[in-house]
C-alpha cells in the first residue's frame, strides 16, 4: 500500500519515508514542463532510493541466511562430528572393558591358583606336622607301655609260655596281662574274659574305668588302661573269642580297633571284620561312646541300655552284643537280650558259655 500527500510518499506500516521537496510553483507552459521534469526527476530520485534500500535489505537479509547457514552448518558438522566422535569412543571402550576383562580374569585366575597352592602347601605343612607330633607322643608314650606283643614267653608268671600271666607296663605302671600268645599268630593282649560267671560285670562307671576282676579268670582290663595301651601303637586289631554250651568256638576279628579318649567317652572305633561268628560290632556299636548303668550315653533319651540289659558296652540304642551282660548259666535264657549275647552267633536269648576280647598292634 502507498500514500501520496504531496510532500510524502509512505511504503507500508513499515515507517520507512521517501522525500522529495517541490520547487516554487510557476505557471506558464515552461514552468509546466519544468514542473514535469522536476517532477520526474523526484521520482526517479525515489526509486533509486528505494531501490537502495532495497538493496541494503537485500544484503542485510542475505547477510543473515548466510549467517544462519553457516551457523547451521556448523551445528550439523559438530553434531556428525561429535556422532563420529562418540561411536569411536563406543569401540574404543568395549575394547578397553574386553582388555580389562581378560586382565582380571587372568588376574583372578592367577590369584586363585596361587592361593590353591599355598593352602594345598599349608595343608601338607599341618599334615606333616601332625604326623611328627603323633609320633613324637607314641616315641614318648612307649616308655611307659608295652603290650603282649613285646613280652619274652619265658617271662610268664603262671599259666604257660603259650596263654599266661606276664608283666607289662602301662604308663611307666606294672601291670598284670593275661597274654595269648599261641593264638590266630599270638600276640594277644587280653582286655575282657567271661568264662564261669564269678566276677559280676554290672558294675558302675567309675569301676569301668580302672578295672575288675582276677586276670587268670573274669575280667575287665579298664577303660583307661585300654585306652593307655592303644595308644602305643598306631593301629591295633580286636579278636574275640566265644564259645556256646555245645563247645562250638567261633571268632569275630577286626583290622582296626581304637577308643577315643575320656572326654570322649572312650567311643568306639572299630573296623575291618572277618571270622566266623558275625559282625554284632562294627555295624551297631561303631562311634557310640561306652555307657554303664550310671553314665547312660546311649542314643535314647527315653531309655537306659545298660540298666535294662544288665552290661555296659557301647550301647547304639542298645545293642547286637553284650558281652558285659549277665552270666546265664546253661545258656538259653528267657529275659531278652540282657546276657552274654553275640547276635550274629546265638540271638538274643542265649548267653554264651564264654567269652574273650583280645588286641595287639596291626602289622
Ligand atoms: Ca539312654
Amino acid at each position: 500500500m502507498s500514500q501520496d500527500d504531496g510532500e510524502h510518499i509512505y511504503f507500508g506500516d513499515n515507517g520507512v519515508s521517501l522525500q522529495c521537496r517541490p520547487g516554487p510553483k510557476v505557471t506558464n507552459a515552461n514552468s509546466s514542463r519544468q514542473d514535469e521534469d522536476l517532477s520526474s526527476s523526484c521520482k526517479d530520485k525515489d526509486i533509486s532510493m528505494i531501490i537502495s534500500k532495497f538493496k541494503v535489505i537485500f544484503s542485510i537479509v542475505t547477510v543473515l541466511f548466510i549467517l544462519i547457514l553457516a551457523i547451521l552448518g556448523v551445528l550439523v558438522s559438530s553434531a556428525f562430528r561429535r556422532n563420529i566422535h562418540d561411536k569411536e569412543l563406543k569401540e574404543l571402550y568395549i575394547e578397553e572393558t574386553r582388555t580389562l576383562e581378560r586382565i582380571l580374569i587372568n588376574s583372578v585366575a592367577g590369584a586363585t591358583s596361587s592361593l590353591n597352592r599355598t593352602g594345598s602347601d599349608l595343608m601338607n605343612i599341618v599334615e606333616d606336622n601332625k604326623k611328627e607330633i603323633e609320633m613324637l607322643r607314641r616315641g614318648l608314650h612307649m616308655r611307659g607301655v608295652t603290650d603282649c606283643s613285646k613280652v619274652d614267653p619265658s617271662n610268664y608268671k603262671s599259666g604257660n609260655q603259650n596263654r599266661g600271666v606276664f608283666e607289662i607296663t602301662v604308663s611307666g605302671q606294672p601291670v598284670d596281662a593275661f597274654c595269648d600268645l599261641s593264638t590266630d599268630s599270638g600276640n594277644w593282649t587280653v582286655i575282657q574274659r567271661r568264662m564261669d560267671g564269678s566276677v559280676d560285670f554290672y558294675r558302675t562307671h567309675a569301676e569301668y574305668v580302672i578295672g575288675f576282676g582276677s586276670v587268670v579268670r573274669e575280667y575287665w582290663i579298664g577303660l583307661q588302661n585300654l585306652y593307655n595301651i592303644l595308644q602305643s601303637s598306631e593301629n591295633f586289631e580286636l579278636r574275640i573269642d566265644m564259645e556256646d554250651w555245645n563247645g562250638v568256638r567261633k571268632f569275630a576279628r577286626y583290622s582296626r580297633f581304637d577308643i577315643g579318649p575320656p572326654q570322649n567317652n572312650y567311643v568306639l572305633s572299630v573296623s575291618g571284620y572277618s571270622g566266623t561268628a558275625g559282625d554284632s560290632l562294627h555295624a551297631a556299636h561303631n562311634g557310640f561312646g561306652f555307657s554303664t548303668k550310671d553314665h547312660d550315653i546311649d542314643g535314647i533319651p527315653t531309655a537306659n541300655c545298660a540298666a535294662i540289659y544288665k552290661g555296659a558296652w557301647w550301647y547304639a540304642r542298645c545293642h547286637q552284643s553284650n558281652l558285659n551282660g549277665l552270666y546265664h548259666h546253661g545258656g538259653p535264657h528267657d529275659s531278652f537280650a540282657d546276657g552274654i549275647n553275640w547276635h550274629s552267633f546265638r540271638g538274643y536269648n542265649y548267653s554264651l558259655s564264654f567269652a574273650e576280647m583280645k588286641i595287639k598292634p596291626a602289622r
